[in-house]
């Protein structure tokens, strides 16, 4: 299977209970490398923005004042198939829904304070790695 690369937040829920560590060891463990990491605060813009798929939600709103309501750390995974590998140990969007083992299931709060983000797709992976890395700042 090729190695890809995607996207990931560990949302502002998961900072401020201080276990972006422990989100990053299931990530680890589930055979992705961090190949790119920093810790930032969004602006407003950069949420609407990078939601910007979701406007039309009824939820869009309150997600982007999520987002920006604290510090997240955004970050570039690599491994096999790494856009779904993610996905699997990301577990579903509704922490009710996620499987045992995955991320939510162990840590999110609510449907929206879901402690992480990550790429739905290949081509979305680069576009969302684009909209917050620059390449000398991957190093795989
Ligand atoms: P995903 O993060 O599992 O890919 P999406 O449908 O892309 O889920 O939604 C993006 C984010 O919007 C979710 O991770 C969650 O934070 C938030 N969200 C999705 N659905 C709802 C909802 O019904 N109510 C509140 N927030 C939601
Ligand atoms: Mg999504």
């Amino acid at each position: 299977m090729a190695v890809t690369r995607t996207f990931s937040i560990i949302k502002p829920d998961a900072t401020r209970r201080n276990i972006t560590g422990a989100v990053t060891k299931m990530l680890e463990e589930a055979g992705l490398r961090v190949v790119a990491s920093k810790r930032i605060h969004m602006t407003r813009d950069q949420a609407e923005g990078f939601y910007a798929v979701h406007s039309e939600r009824p939820f869009y709103n309150d997600l982007c004042a999520f987002m920006t309501s604290g510090p997240v750390v955004v970050q570039v995974l690599e491994g096999d198939n790494a856009v779904q590998r993610n996905r699997d140990v990301m577990g579903a969007t509704n922490p009710a829904d996620a499987a045992e083992g995955t991320i939510r299931k162990a840590f999110a709060e609510s449907i929206e304070a879901n402690s992480v983000h990550g790429s739905d797709s290949d081509e979305n992976a680069k576009i969302e790695i684009d909209f917050f890395f620059s390449q000398s700042e991957i190093v795989g």
